[in-house]
Order: structure tokens, then C-alpha cells, then sequence
């Protein structure tokens, strides 16, 4: 078994290393920095992806090179390229250290029980460096307020749905601050109205792909405070 999974590692590597080669001979910098962040969300050190990523791939462009089947423009370009990934995984790898340490809770109010948005969250922001807890569908105020201060969360992301969801979500808003004040909110769904306060520490999304940005910015605003 152990066996097994360190092969799937290998190939996973081997895999990565290839796309981050095709990505440099074909002077594609953002092809290269995707392959990099992929590289980082699988869990691969700073010496795995220096070691058995980017090195190899520029010992291949030094030897296409070498044998006349790649120019020096070519080579350059390669290594421009690499030069600047190593600067963008720098950034990307701070950016979620520091998000390491803030825990998010997502759950829906009280008779909602459409989730599916709020999973698709979740792996976006365990992705992005995040703790998270998800409490899942038709979750109390009260008690998701208890959850919020037990567990130490930072930030909450709601979903509504249904027509009267937004009041839930106002009663949940409600429960929590008067917990814990400093708690941040995230809200989306199809269920939302113009009823829900937006001020600053509490973020309105319309897209799942809008939610680490708005933790983000919650986060960021607590640290300055
Ligand atoms: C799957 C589904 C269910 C499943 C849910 C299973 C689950 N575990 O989630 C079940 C079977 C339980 C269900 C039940 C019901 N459902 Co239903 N359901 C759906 C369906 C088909 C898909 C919903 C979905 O997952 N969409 C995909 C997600 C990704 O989209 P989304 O939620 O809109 O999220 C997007 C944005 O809104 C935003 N977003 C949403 N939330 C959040 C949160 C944050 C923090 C962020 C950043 C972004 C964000 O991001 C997403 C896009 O990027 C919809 C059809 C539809 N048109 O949506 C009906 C639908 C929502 N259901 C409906 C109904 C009527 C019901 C029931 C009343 C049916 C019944 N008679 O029992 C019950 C009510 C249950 C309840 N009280 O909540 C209606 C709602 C109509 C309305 N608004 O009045 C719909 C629209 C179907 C229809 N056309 O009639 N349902």
C-alpha cells in the first residue's frame, strides 16, 4: 500500500516535471507558473520542485541546446521564464503560509439544504492555504454561533437558496457577532436580497470563484486592525 502511494507520488512528479518542460520549450511563462502552483497544492517542498522539476527541465533545454535543436534565444527565454517562476512560487507559497492559521466555517442557515456551492468553496480555500469546518445544511444560529467561538473561526461562509434564506442568514449574521464580534462573513446564493448589510468584515459573493478573494480581503483588513 505504502508502496503504491509513493509510485502514484512518482508518477504525479514525473507527470509535472514533463508539463513544466513542454511549458519552458514552448516560452510559455503562465503554462510554467501553472504547473508550479499545481506542484504547491499537491504538497510537493521547495526542493521537490527545485530538484525534480525545474532543474531537470533545464538540463534538457541545455542539451537541446547544445545539439543545435534549440537556439540561444530559445535557451534564454527558458531561463527567464524560470527565473521569474521562482519568484512567483516565493509569493504564492507566503501568501498561503499566511493564510495557514485562519479557520473558516461554512455551513447554511437553518432550512437550507442546498450545499453544493459551499463544497465547492471548501476545496478552493483548503486549495488556497485555508483551515476549514464544514458544518454542511440547515445549521441553527445558536448553534453555529457555539461552533464559531469553540473552534476559534475567523471567518463564516453562508449560502441561501431559498426565498427567506437571507433572513436566516441575517439571524445567523446576528447570533455570531454577538458571540464572537470580530468573526468575518462571506455570503452567497441565489436566495440573497438587498437586506444584508454590506459593510466592512462582510463580503456579498456572487460566484464560488469570488470566495478566497473575499476571505482574503477579511482577513487582511483583521490583520491591519
Ligand atoms: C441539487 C438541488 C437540490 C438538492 C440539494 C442537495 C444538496 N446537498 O445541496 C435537494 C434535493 C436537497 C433540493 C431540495 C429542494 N429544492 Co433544490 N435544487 C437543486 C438544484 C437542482 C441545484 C442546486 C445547486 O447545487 N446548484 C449548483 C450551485 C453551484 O449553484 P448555486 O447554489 O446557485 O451557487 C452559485 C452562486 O449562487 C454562488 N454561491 C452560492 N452560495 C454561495 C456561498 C458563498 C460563500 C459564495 C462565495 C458563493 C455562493 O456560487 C455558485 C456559482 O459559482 C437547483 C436548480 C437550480 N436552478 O439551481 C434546485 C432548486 C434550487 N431547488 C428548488 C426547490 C424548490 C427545492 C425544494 C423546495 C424541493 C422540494 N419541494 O422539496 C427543496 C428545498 C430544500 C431546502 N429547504 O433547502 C428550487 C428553488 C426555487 C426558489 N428559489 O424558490 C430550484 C431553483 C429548482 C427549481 N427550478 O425549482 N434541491
Amino acid at each position: 500500500m505504502a508502496d503504491r502511494s509513493r509510485n502514484d507520488a512518482d508518477e504525479r512528479v514525473t507527470a509535472l516535471a514533463r508539463e513544466f518542460a513542454k511549458a519552458l520549450l514552448a516560452g510559455d511563462e503562465l503554462g510554467a507558473d501553472v504547473v508550479i502552483r499545481r506542484a504547491i497544492e499537491a504538497e510537493l517542498t521547495q526542493t521537490e520542485i527545485s530538484e525534480e522539476l525545474i532543474a531537470p527541465a533545464l538540463w534538457l533545454i541545455g542539451d537541446l541546446w547544445q545539439r543545435g535543436e534549440i537556439t540561444v534565444a530559445d535557451e534564454h527565454l527558458a531561463t527567464e521564464i524560470t527565473l521569474r517562476v521562482l519568484a512567483l512560487e516565493q509569493e504564492a507559497r507566503r501568501v498561503r503560509d499566511q493564510r495557514k492559521g485562519y479557520r473558516v466555517l461554512l455551513a447554511t442557515p437553518a432550512g437550507e439544504h442546498h450545499v453544493v456551492a459551499l463544497r465547492m468553496l471548501t476545496g478552493l480555500l483548503l486549495n488556497a492555504g485555508y483551515e476549514t469546518m464544514m458544518l454542511g445544511p440547515d445549521v441553527p444560529a445558536d448553534s453555529l454561533a457555539a461552533a464559531a467561538r469553540r473552534h476559534g473561526i475567523d471567518v463564516v461562509c453562508l449560502s441561501v437558496t431559498m426565498p427567506g434564506g437571507a433572513d436566516r442568514a441575517l439571524l445567523t449574521l446576528y447570533e455570531v457577532q454577538q458571540l464572537v464580534p470580530s468573526t468575518g462573513f462571506v455570503i452567497g446564493g441565489r436566495g440573497l436580497t438587498s437586506r444584508l448589510p454590506v459593510r466592512p468584515g462582510i463580503e456579498v459573493c456572487r460566484q464560488v470563484s469570488e470566495g478566497v478573494r473575499a476571505v482574503d480581503a477579511i482577513v487582511n483588513r483583521a490583520g491591519l486592525n
